[in-house]
């Protein structure tokens, strides 16, 4: 398991946070949504290496905002070393269709501020690089995201911090709440 360039959170916590149940606590704090399953496959007429993955995604509020954090198992061998970018987008996870999760999930976006902003501030950036076929990333955001029917997208390059790009879409996990 490695951590991505974006150590926010200590490996003990990253474990403290997947082993939080998934009852809402008190007040703002505590788990949002978590989800888990296979990957859809967002590419099926091509081979690639998230093709037989599984992940594990949580948001967890907290008093700054909420933290999200990410976990993917049985990548491919072939891409051990890469970073992918990965993001939690508005829209749904439909296999073979990555236009249908949206855009990015962004807080300017929703509140209609334009241009919005495209940062890790407004945005949720899990980008994941892959050690012995699984990965795990942090993101620590100034805000809690809404409830919808939405995704966490896995993209073929990491992410360009000045635009939010990454490339073309691989997979995705559904994330509802
Ligand atoms: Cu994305």
């Amino acid at each position: 398991m490695s951590i991505t360039s974006r150590r926010v959170l200590p490996l003990a916590a990253i474990v403290a946070l997947l082993a939080l149940p998934a009852t809402a606590n008190a007040g703002d704090h505590g788990p949002v949504v978590r989800a888990a399953g296979h990957l859809a496959d967002l590419q099926p007429a091509t081979a690639g290496p998230f093709d037989g993955a599984t992940a594990a995604f949580q948001i967890v509020a907290s008093a700054q905002g909420s933290h999200g954090v990410l976990r993917v198992k049985g990548i491919d061998a072939s891409a051990d070393g890469a970073t992918f970018g990965a993001h939690l987008h508005s829209g749904p996870c439909v296999a073979g269709n990555g236009a249908a999760a949206l855009g990015h999930y962004n807080t300017d976006v929703l509140a209609g501020t334009t241009p919005p902003e495209v940062s890790e501030d407004t945005e949720m950036w899990l980008d994941i690089t892959v050690e012995d076929g699984a990965a795990t990333a942090t993101a620590s955001v100034p805000f809690v995201p809404v409830p919808g029917t939405r995704s966490v997208v896995v993209h073929a390059m990491e992410t360009d911090h000045h635009t939010g790009a990454a490339g073309a879409r691989l997979a995705c996990l559904p994330v509802v709440w």
